[in-house]
């Protein structure tokens, strides 16, 4: 056996605690790349989903609220998920159910959004338009009146433009459910509320129809007026009306409109 001088040892030693040092190296960044690639490998699915599809893609998620991203990390908004229609994945932008939430609001609040996710909510027309935006989309609504009978409108394409274009809608390819083709006379429309009219009337539809919507001439849906318990004619068409069902005096129990990409 060979035997080292007392040089030779020393170097081996200082071999082998380099050797500790760099494999110690080697380990603190591959962690530290792992960190950093880690979030930016999941974001899109899990970490920052853009919207309730992107959830349903774990199919075990029921049905309820939810925190989605329409514009990137930094646009948290809670929304509901409706995971049961048509097989699920809808991310709800509009709901009334009981009256217990004012839509009569100004422009500002409907570009943001107001109420709460696990009631009546507006989830605002910059997020609409971030969630339609680059892709294909499908609208569902879905009413109900105060007899217990429910019907729906689906349309396989729907879109809202940027604030810069009046959150124009354009929505196409009607799909009865009994509900009638309400949303045809708004198809085209900018979006006004009682302080932004962006109508094609001489008078101001919203202030008129106490809601806010796409509203044309003035309209023959809407959702986001009075809500009033049913039949009423005090006040002409200022109910949550869906007029191709029920007619301008008949406000209806609940209503919801809701957005899922077409793969
Ligand atoms: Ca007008």
């Amino acid at each position: 056996m060979q035997s080292l001088s007392p040089a030779a040892r020393r170097l081996r030693g200082e071999k082998s605690l380099r050797q500790i040092h760099i494999s110690h190296f080697q380990q603190k960044l591959t962690m530290k790349l792992l960190s950093v690639l880690a979030p930016a490998l999941t974001s899109g699915t899990e970490r920052y989903p853009r919207d309730c599809s992107v959830i349903h893609q774990d199919k075990s998620q029921r049905s309820g609220v939810f925190t989605i991203y329409p514009d990137g990390p930094r646009s948290a908004v809670q929304v509901y998920c409706d995971m049961d229609s048509l097989r699920g994945g809808w991310t709800v932008f509009q709901r009334r159910m009981d009256g217990s939430v004012n839509f009569y609001r100004p422009w500002d609040q409907y570009r943001t959004g107001f109420g709460s996710a696990a009631g009546e909510y507006w989830l605002g027309l910059d997020n609409i338009h971030h969630l339609t935006e680059g892709r294909r989309i499908e609208l569902l609504v879905q009413m109900e009146d105060f007899e217990g009978k429910s019907v729906f409108a689906r349309y396989t394409s729907f879109s809202v433009g940027g604030e810069c274009h009046g959150y124009l809608l354009k929505v196409s390819g009607f799909i009865n459910g009994g509900a009638g083709n309400a949303l045809n006379h708004h198809n085209g429309r900018k979006f006004s509320t009682f302080d932004k009219d962006q109508d094609a009337w001489k008078g101001n539809c919203a202030r008129s129809f106490l809601g806010a919507f796409w509203y044309g001439i003035c309209h023959n849906a809407n959702p986001n007026g009075v809500y009033r318990w049913g039949a009423d004619k005090t006040l002409y068409a200022v109910g949550v009306d869906w007029v191709q069902w029920k007619g301008y005096n008949y406000s209806l129990k609940s209503i919801s409109m809701k957005i899922r990409p077409v793969h």
